[in-house]
């Protein structure tokens, strides 16, 4: 096969990239190692910033987010026996967020690529990338006994943290930085009633929770958990407790249980990657850069690596300018470390961490203090939360 630009992976990224260019003309393939239904089927982010919401709707994609998302204007922190909130709108000058799950995105993505014929070719194995510093890169992959080639332009890794694009670049020229923490988050999706409109994330003696929604009937709940713990050993009756012991007493008497149609456990890490380019290699979102859900950058920020590439893409192949793709990877990691930034802020404001001292620990309270005594702290919070300018 020949294309211009070849995608590794079929998530967000890959398929919201894929589906800007076709939609200006530049031909791509995506390679997907899972078959569709196993991608749809990964519970993942529910929070899209404003960028992101509209990168969507530029791809064609945005109706059913707009019909069925809800339109968020602020959330809640419980803390100390008490309950704040941040008022997005009021606080970043009229900006909010959009609750839409990163499953249903993904399903009107791949519809999207249906209806314009773009090819996607799921369970594609040992996918291999060649060539990477000539101009003519090549990718390899295997589809039962067969090995098939395309031959590109570019090559586009969108294949995740555990995808084989970022292992290509040489280990001399590859910079990583990272933090794992000690503690995972155990997340249950329910057919229940949100116990709550907004998102409430809560710093507890006993451990962080977050309480999130996907829709007025379908609720996401999340617990701190140290990393020992299996999904196993936590019953339906086990987390909603321990979730309730959590929050504050009059949220936690209305919170409506049922049983778990999901349940997993996800560890937490902060992981970047530099450069983000290598030749004729570009990564984006997970496969270059890891966060912490805490402040619901993850998805968000692979949206503004795919806005970066996008406009560089089309730029190389309408006016024959390569100055947006070499400029990519420096434009994307500045806005990715500041992801990292928030993201760290976030979970260490919000989270119990078994190795802090009793000083660290009076720290994290007089933060949280300090949060919702300044107008201008809470500002530095909105606008990291809402996304920062791409
Ligand atoms: P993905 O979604 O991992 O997709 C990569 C795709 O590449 C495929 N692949 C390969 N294909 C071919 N060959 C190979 N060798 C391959 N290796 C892998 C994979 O099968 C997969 O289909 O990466 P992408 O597209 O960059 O998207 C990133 C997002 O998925 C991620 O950042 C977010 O889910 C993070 N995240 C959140 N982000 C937000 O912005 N807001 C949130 O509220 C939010 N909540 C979350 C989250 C992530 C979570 N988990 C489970 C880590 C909540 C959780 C619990
Ligand atoms: C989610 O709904 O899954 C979610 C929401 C906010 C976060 C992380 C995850 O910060």
């Amino acid at each position: 096969m020949k294309t211009q630009v070849c995608i590794v992976g079929g998530g967000p990224s890959g398929l919201l990239l894929s589906q800007l260019l076709q939609r200006n003309g530049v031909d791509t393939v995506v390679l997907e190692r899972q078959t569709r239904d196993y991608v749809l089927s990964r519970i993942r982010a529910g929070v899209l910033e404003q960028g992101f919401t509209r990168l969507l709707r530029e791809a064609g994609c945005g109706e059913r987010m707009d019909r069925e998302g809800e339109v968020h204007h602020g959330f809640h922190i419980a803390h100390q026996g008490r309950m704040d909130r941040i008022d997005l709108t009021a606080l970043t000058g009229g900006k909010s967020v959009m609750v839409y799950g990163q499953t249903e995105l993904t399903r009107d993505l791949y519809e999207a690529r249906d209806r314009l014929g773009g090819q996607v070719e799921h369970s594609a194995a040992d996918v291999a990338l060649h060539d990477l510093t000539s101009t003519k890169p090549y990718v390899t992959y295997k589809r039962g006994e067969q090995t098939l080639r395309v031959d590109c332009d570019y090559v586009v890794g969108a294949d995740g943290y555990h995808g084989v694009s970022r292992k290509s670049i040489p280990s001399e020229v590859l910079q990583e930085y990272e933090r794992v923490y000690p503690f995972g988050w155990l997340g249950v999706l329910s057919r229940t009633r949100p116990v709550s409109s907004e998102l409430i994330y809560a710093n507890h003696e006993r451990g962080f929770a977050l309480c999130s929604l996907r829709s007025q009937i379908l609720s996401r709940y999340y617990v701190q958990v140290p990393l020992s713990d299996s999904v196993e050993q936590w019953s339906d009756d086990a987390f909603w407790d321990e979730l309730k012991r959590r929050l504050p007493a009059e949220i936690a008497a209305n919170l409506i249980t049922g049983p778990s149609i999901e349940k997993s456990i996800a560890p937490l890490r902060s992981y970047i990657a530099e450069p983000m380019r290598y030749g004729r290699l570009l990564l984006a979102g997970d496969s270059a850069h890891i966060v912490p859900p805490t402040g619901a950058r993850g998805l968000n920020s692979a949206g503004s690596d795919v806005y970066y590439l996008f406009a560089g893409l089309v730029d190389f192949y309408r006016k024959g300018s390569a100055a947006g793709l070499e400029s990519y990877s420096q434009n994307a990691l500045a806005r990715n470390w500041k992801a990292q930034r928030f993201s760290w802020w976030m979970t260490s404001l919000l989270h119990r961490f078994p190795d802090n001292s009793p000083y660290q620990n009076k720290l994290q309270l007089t933060e949280l203090e300090y949060l919702f005594g300044s107008t201008a702290a809470q500002q530095a919070l909105a606008e990291n939360y809402v996304g920062l300018p791409y």
